[in-house]
């Protein structure tokens, strides 16, 4: 190993180190050619390590090695944060701020992802037992929701901050400017104002006649965003400075109120969903061995029309330490496809901890034969580089889900007939997928067969719990108990190691690099200097040679002025 002598305490230290490692002292001061540089330099680096050494530390609580790792994180982001040093890595920064928050929250969370409409608030639903999210056919999930287990119910609603709704509202505008700008031929001055605070009606006759068609056309391209929809009709500007940058709301409630106080802060029905940021719910029905670590989080859709907004999907599936993709069985094309597709290429290394699952079961024409060419279809196209790694693990992490109807038979005795009539129709289907099967000579599931004799009409508790029992939904829940929920430790703490390699990695790449730079910066002085050595050399031997030249001129001319007057003289004289 190549070592370098401390010049203060004279240790011996790796050649690679800025610093000396027994009295901290800076040790380039060799390479920077004017003491000055040097010094300079060598006073801001000490200064600095003085300081990290004092750099602030949250105790984590739950593990030595944790604590140990975040103290060098902590550092590594405080250097970041020093102006001078120069290093501008805001995926590193993104990193850290990631890792720390894992390691002080130590929450394993299980986020449910898909597009909108998949079926995920209700498969939330039927594994936590009751129906806590909304998911009524138009108000759909619009802000990221949190559930996790606890003593008391309890709902905290996060606000966005001033800063993130700029840079929402600029990702809102970025889009509007885009879809006017497509409307070239038109002039359309202050159209975005216009369509937010004007009926269209109202202001059309001030455009001039042949470009009305276009505005209306506009106005519907923009209304077709349902952000900006639901913005205008709900009049949301209005209530902005209500909700935006304001604290953390801690409402107490009992169980029961649970599902209609997250509608009022979610649903995209209500005005102020637009500038909730987040919202944690906290339940006291779950088991009592459910862990109170383990959250599952309902993510509003990965396609959102507002950049903003999916980039906060696509970060939360980035940082989710398990996820479940729910895809329609019935559907099973582009955009489900490509909802399964972006969930890898977020998810890195935890591809043993995605889940597919596939929702509307029931929605399939033949229950048996449909899904098994369904299953098949999914296994083959999710086997491979972006996706699963193994035939077998998409075997076992493909699943199928009838949760609506899951929640219907668990809430039968609570039920309207017209609800109980749903149920009846799905067991219909299902002795007609049987008979269809036994036409076919296709093998039926012993739980299906059970119910082959079952009365419509008068469905038996047996019969329900059979009903329940081909939803699926026991089958999922159990996948997620033994894979995560059980885990959730040894995986958690795994996650937090990677995190910390990856960082360690990144910082190593970065010091590389800079290295690199300040050596070459080193190199190219020195270089320089020899450069500008030569040049003065050159410049010297060049005047030599000018004023042996300029003598041997001048010389030239004197002889030649002295030839030229005697020449003169004699002209003169002979004119005499
Ligand atoms: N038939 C049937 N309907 C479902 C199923 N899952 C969800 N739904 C319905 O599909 C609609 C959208 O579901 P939701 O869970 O809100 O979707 P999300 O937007 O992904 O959260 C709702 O009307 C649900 O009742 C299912 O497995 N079968
Ligand atoms: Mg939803």
């Amino acid at each position: 190993m190549k070592t370098i002598t401390c010049e203060t305490c004279g240790s011996q230290n790796d050649s690679k180190k800025y610093f000396c490692s027994k009295c901290g002292r800076f040790l380039l001061a060799g390479d920077f050619v004017a003491a000055g540089v040097s010094s300079e330099a060598e006073l801001k680096l000490t200064r600095i390590a003085e300081n990290l050494k004092e750099n602030p530390h949250t105790d984590i609580l739950w593990n030595d090695t944790i604590d140990a790792y975040t103290r060098k994180v902590e550092r590594i982001q405080s250097l970041l944060r020093i102006k001078d040093v120069g290093i501008d890595a805001s995926d590193l920064s993104e990193k850290i701020n990631q890792f720390l928050n894992m390691c002080r929250k130590p929450d394993f969370e299980i986020a449910f992802v898909g597009a909108v409409k998949a079926g995920k608030s209700t498969l939330i639903n039927a594994l936590l037992g009751r129906n806590y999210a909304s998911t009524d056919p138009n108000p759909e999930t619009a802000v990221l929701t949190k559930f996790r287990s606890s003593e008391q119910d309890y709902i905290k609603v996060k606000f966005y901050s001033v800063k993130e709704w700029d840079e929402l509202w600029k990702s809102v505008t970025r889009e509007v400017n885009r879809i006017i700008s497509s409307y070239k031929k038109i002039n359309v001055p202050n159209a975005f104002e216009n369509y937010l605070n004007l009926p269209v009606e109202s202001f059309i006759s001030k455009y001039r006649k042949e470009d009305r068609m276009k505005i209306e056309e506009l106005y519907m391209e923009l209304d077709s965003n349902k952000f900006l929809q639901l913005y205008k009709e709900l009049d949301a500007k209005s209530h902005m400075k209500e909700w935006i940058g304001k604290d953390d709301l801690h409402k107490q409630m009992q169980n029961s109120e649970i599902e209609e106080e997250l509608k009022v802060w979610s649903s995209s029905h209500s005005n102020v969903h637009f500038f909730v940021k987040e919202i944690e719910v906290g339940i006291s029905s779950l088991s009592k061995d459910f862990p109170k670590q383990v959250v599952f989080v309902d993510t509003p859709g990965l396609f959102d029309p507002v950049a903003f907004r999916s980039q906060i999907s696509i970060d939360y599936i980035h940082s989710a330490n398990a996820v479940l993709v729910c895809v329609k069985a019935e559907d099973l094309h582009g955009e489900e496809v490509k909802t399964v597709e972006s969930v890898f290429s977020f998810s890195g290394h935890k591809r043993n901890k995605v889940f597919v699952i596939a929702t509307n079961w029931d929605k399939l024409n033949n229950v048996v034969i449909d899904w098994d060419k369904r299953y098949n279809y999914m296994i083959n196209s999710f086997t491979g580089k972006a996706f699963f790694p193994t035939r077998a693990m998409a075997q076992s992490n493909i699943l199928y889900a009838a949760s609506y109807h899951y929640n219907l038979c668990r809430d039968y005795n609570s039920l309207r007939s017209a609800k109980k009539n749903e149920i009846n129709i799905l067991l219909m289907k299902i002795q007609t997928a049987i008979e269809d099967c036994q036409d076919r000579n296709v093998p039926v599931p012993e739980s299906m067969k059970a119910l082959t004799d079952a009365q419509l009409g008068a469905l038996s508790p047996s019969d329900l719990k059979r009903m329940m029992e081909i939803t699926n939904i026991q089958v999922v829940n159990n996948v997620i108990v033994t894979e995560l929920v059980n885990q959730y430790a040894e995986l958690l703490y795994s996650d937090i190691k990677n995190l910390y390699r990856d960082i360690q990695h990144m910082v190593g790449r970065i010091v590389g690099e800079r290295k690199k730079t300040v050596n070459d910066r080193i190199t190219i002085s020195h270089s320089d200097m020899k450069e500008i050595e030569k040049k003065v050399e050159e410049t010297k031997q060049n005047r030599d040679e000018i004023q042996k030249v300029q003598k041997q001129l001048t010389a030239a001319l004197a002889s030649l002025n002295r030839s030229t007057q005697q020449r003169l003289e004699t002209i003169i004289s002979k004119l005499g």
